[in-house]
C-alpha cells in the first residue's frame, strides 16, 4: 500500500494506491469482473448494453448476458415457451410452435382483418 500503487479488487476492500477509495469506489480499480445489468430482476443480464466492471456488483447486476428481453421477466434462456404468441420467451431466436408439425391458430384479429377486407371487396363490387 503507497500512493501510486494499483488500485486491485480485493475481498478485503484494501486501498492499495492510499487515495483513500478502495476498490469499486476508486475509479482507477483494476480486476473487476464484466457485469450487465439485470432490469427485469430474472437473474439474466441485458445482452444489448456494454459491461461494467465491479469488484462486488451492485443490486441488479449479473454476469451473465443471454437475456434477450431485458424488460420481461418471463422471458429468459430456459424460461417456458408460448406457442404462437409471437414472443420468444426462450430466447432460442424463435417463436414456438413454428415447426412442421403444429398448425398455427387463428387469430381473432386476423379473422377481422379478413371480414373488413372482404366487406371493402363487396362494396366496391355492388
Ligand atoms: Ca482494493
Ligand atoms: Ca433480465
Ligand atoms: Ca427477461
Ligand atoms: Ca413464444
Amino acid at each position: 500500500m503507497y500512493p501510486g500503487a494499483t488500485e486491485v479488487c480485493d475481498a478485503a476492500d484494501v486501498d492499495e494506491d492510499c487515495d483513500g477509495l478502495a476498490d469499486d469506489a476508486d475509479a482507477s480499480v483494476t480486476g473487476g469482473t464484466d457485469h450487465y445489468p439485470d432490469f427485469d430482476g430474472d437473474g439474466y443480464g441485458n445482452e444489448l448494453v456494454d459491461p461494467v466492471g465491479f469488484c462486488d456488483p451492485p443490486a441488479g447486476w449479473v454476469v451473465d448476458a443471454t437475456d434477450c428481453d431485458d424488460l420481461e421477466p418471463t422471458t429468459y434462456p430456459g424460461a417456458t415457451e408460448e406457442a404462437w404468441d409471437w414472443v420468444d420467451q426462450d430466447c432460442d431466436g424463435e417463436d414456438a410452435g413454428k415447426g412442421c408439425s403444429s398448425v398455427p391458430p387463428t387469430p381473432s384479429g386476423l379473422l377481422a382483418l379478413l371480414g373488413l377486407a372482404a366487406m371493402g371487396w363487396r362494396r366496391r363490387r355492388g
